[in-house]
């Protein structure tokens, strides 16, 4: 059923890493084809030793394409997505522009499969940050019920795309001969620095990208009654979004438990031994897919809670995984 399928914005950071996903899980389409905007017409990418050459993304793209994966800016989702749509296509957006839409399905698989059954041709894959953080609460979830999280984030600056990645490495060698190189992508130079805003303000003093995390993780739940309150913070690090979370359940779990939980969950690696100073970090979780969860311990200031650590490869569970992952799921049931 699904013969054709069209990536947008395949040479960008995410879309690079949805094409190298595609190959890896082997999903089972006969032909693809490459959209992108002016800038990228005509470039020629490798895929599964074929080469294929980019074309532009314009109405009249998605004729006899069965199915999408858009990685795109918001605004260009916006526009695309709905001819594509009109055109006959399904469309996997990893776009912001839709994910809150109530007609559109948000979709971590391993959290929330059953709602890509019902859609109205748009399904969308969530913010990169809200994303592990739902997979590491939904076992915790399952078992006791989360009441309230409180969430700091230390986001990587490939974050912001290939843009983010440039500034960083410019920003630190700058740095590194006593000069400032004047940010474009970030609102202050990135280079040993910690940037406490990701996002425009958008509620009582919170960002767009802490108020992501709120509205889509009770969206992914199916539960507006779970409350979260969260910082985000863009750290200089190339790859892995990192969070501090500490998690509030109805019914208390311990240490023990928890562990169990986060490690019979499809999707989720512990590395939790403090002693032997083993843990999540970045480097060791960069070009990779599940979520790493680590310093799993009490709520010392109360009985309800667990605290812990939690690491991701924000390219690919953060985005390019997920988005061919609900792929995957829609090509198994169709
Ligand atoms: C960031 N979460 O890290 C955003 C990307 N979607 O900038």
């Amino acid at each position: 059923m699904y013969e054709t399928l069209a990536v947008v914005g395949a040479t960008g950071a995410v879309g690079r890493i949805v094409l190298e996903q595609l190959q890896k899980r082997n999903l089972p389409f006969k032909k693809l084809k490459l959209l992108a905007s002016e800038r990228s017409v005509g470039k020629e990418v490798r895929y599964n030793g074929e080469v294929i050459q980019v074309e532009l993304l314009a109405p009249g793209a998605f004729k006899n394409v069965d199915l999408v994966i858009g990685s795109t800016p918001d605004e260009i989702a916006a526009e695309f997505v709905p001819y594509a749509v009109q055109e006959g296509a399904i469309v996997v957006d990893e776009s912001g522009y839709w994910r809150m839409d109530p007609k559109v399905p948000l979709i971590i698989p391993e959290v929330n499969p059953e709602a890509a059954e019902k859609h109205e041709g748009i399904l969308a894959s969530p913010n990169c940050s809200t994303t592990q953080m739902v997979v590491a609460l939904a076992p915790l979830h399952r078992a006791a019920r989360v009441k309230r999280v409180v969430v700091s984030t230390y986001q990587a600056t490939s974050g912001a795309g290939l843009p983010g990645s440039e500034e960083l490495n410019d920003s630190v060698r700058s740095a590194l001969v006593g000069k400032t190189h004047p940010p474009k992508t970030f609102q202050h130079p990135i280079g040993f620095n910690l940037i406490p805003q990701i996002g425009s303000e958008k509620y009582e003093g919170y960002t767009s990208e802490e108020m992501k995390m709120v509205y889509e993780t009770q969206k992914i739940f199916g539960d507006n009654q779970i409350q979260v309150c969260p910082t985000c913070v863009r750290v200089p690090v190339a790859t892995g979004h990192s969070e501090s979370i500490l998690v509030e359940t109805e019914k208390p779990l311990s240490v023990e438990e928890a562990t169990n939980l986060f490690q019979a969950f499809d999707g989720i690696t512990v590395v939790d031994d403090l002693s032997n100073k083993r843990y999540p970090m970045p480097r060791d979780c960069d070009g990779k897919d599940d979520v790493f969860v680590g310093r799993i311990r009490k709520d010392i200031s109360s009985s309800s809670g667990i605290a812990f650590w939690c690491v991701s490869d924000n390219l690919r569970k953060g985005a390019a995984t997920n988005a061919v992952q609900i792929a995957e799921l829609l090509m198994k049931r169709s």
